[in-house]
């Protein structure tokens, strides 16, 4: 297999960062280094890079020229790091205490300079952990209102919107999601994975012609509806977290497209740590470990809602004046779409390629895979009921029903 690739460009070694480094005039030669790779992810290289002396510390980002997770043979464009830096330094600009400060891009490495962020865990191994993030809700709802609102046209008026959306065409990483999250989990694709004991489970799902119709038409909202400036991916591994910090990282799948997708993937991640709960807490713990994470689902939902509609009345662009009384049924839209893509997300988490941890480290499987048979129960019903669910209450109750 070979790569189109820039001449410059190798994957960094232990060695070949540090001189990177050197290179951009982050450290001196002559610096006391640790240095380590600490990429858990399914894509990229990332180097966490210390001087010792001076305890100053960077991440280096490389991106790979296939997806790490399942080799050379899928090929992936090296761009998606300039649309990763690119998209990091957009959500600086809106919401700084939510992103980490990116240095320096360099194109030809297609490798990112960013802020080490290692005081912070990332939010899924917290959750595992039954560990509690107070402003977490509060600061996703305000991240998302501000980024889903000001990268829209509502927020930025038609022609800067169209301006900005020509440097975030982002084809090949959307077509994971096209694959990854619409298409194969709901087939007999090669890329699925499930315990052979789901397999009845998920033959219906893939005989259902009404409910595949629903896939296909969320699948159509992501191909078509170019709303905002989205993250893409985020999940739970997408956020570092402390007590009173929430940072938003790895935007590599950002591209103009429904705003829902973003609100959905967070709901989604946090309903899967819900429904994997009986597997990492003892009974004494469950209760206020579970009534914590639907607080989590129901405030990031009323506090991205009110923050929106308040930027809709402070700042709708003057383009779109006369849309003034559009809001509500906007926000209903972005709600039903929100529905249906944690719906999406919550089946390909469970059969498709890219499995989540909170399910995968249940030990027991027999409560594997009850936790499954339940993921794949209240997908298909997210999916199916979206358009009937009418408040985030709804939606609580949905889960509530199935667990
Ligand atoms: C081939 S990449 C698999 C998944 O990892 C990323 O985090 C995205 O969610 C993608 O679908
Ligand atoms: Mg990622």
């Amino acid at each position: 297999m070979s790569f189109q690739v820039k001449s410059g460009y190798t994957p960094f070694t232990l060695e070949s960062v540090v001189h990177f480094l050197v290179h951009h005039n982050f450290i001196d030669p002559s610096s006391p280094l640790l240095v380590k790779e600490i990429g858990d992810g399914n894509l990229n290289y990332v180097f966490h890079v210390q001087n010792k002396a001076t305890e100053e510390s960077w991440i280096v980002k490389q991106a790979l020229p296939y997806a790490k997770v399942v080799g050379e043979s899928w090929p992936l464009t090296l761009d998606r790091s300039r649309i990763e830096s690119e998209a990091l330094i957009q959500a600086h600009s809106l919401v700084p205490e939510f992103s980490p400060v990116v240095y320096l891009h360099d194109s030809e490495k297609a490798a990112t300079v960013m802020e080490d962020l290692s005081s912070h865990t990332i939010l899924r191994k917290g959750l595992i952990e039954g560990r509690v993030y107070p402003e977490l809700a509060r600061n996703v709802g305000t991240y998302l209102a501000h980024t889903l609102f000001f990268t829209s046209d509502y927020g930025l008026g038609s022609a800067k919107k169209k301006e900005l959306a020509k440097r975030f065409s982002n084809p090949d990483l959307c077509g994971i999601t096209e694959s990854l999250v619409f298409s194969d989990p709901f087939y007999n694709a090669e890329s699925n994975s499930f315990t052979e004991e789901l397999r009845p489970d998920v033959e219906i799902l893939w005989e259902d012609q009404d409910f595949l119709t629903e896939v296909a038409s969320l699948k159509h909202s992501f191909l078509t509806k170019g709303e905002a400036l989205i993250h893409g991916d985020l999940h739970t591994g997408s956020l570092f977290v402390t007590e009173g910090s929430t940072k938003v990282i790895d935007p590599e799948f950002a591209f103009y497209g429904p705003a829902g997708f973003d609100v959905g993937a967070f709901i989604a991640n946090i309903t899967l740590s819900i429904l994997s709960q009986e597997a990492h807490r003892t009974d004494e713990e469950k209760d206020g470990y579970l009534a914590y994470l639907f607080g989590v689902i129901t405030e990031v939902w009323t506090v991205f809602d009110s923050t929106f509609r308040s930027l809709w009345d402070t700042y709708l662009s003057e383009d779109n004046r006369y849309s003034r009384g559009y809001l509500n049924t906007h926000l209903q839209s972005i709600f039903v779409d929100s529905i249906g893509f944690a719906g999406c997300k919550i089946i390909r988490r469970t059969i498709g390629l890219a499995h989540v941890e909170e399910i995968e480290t249940i030990s027991d499987p027999e409560v594997k895979l009850a936790v499954e048979r339940r993921a794949l129960t209240l997908g298909k019903k997210l999916i199916l009921n979206r358009k009937n669910i009418d408040s985030i209450k709804d939606y609580i109750d949905t889960i509530k029903e199935v667990i």
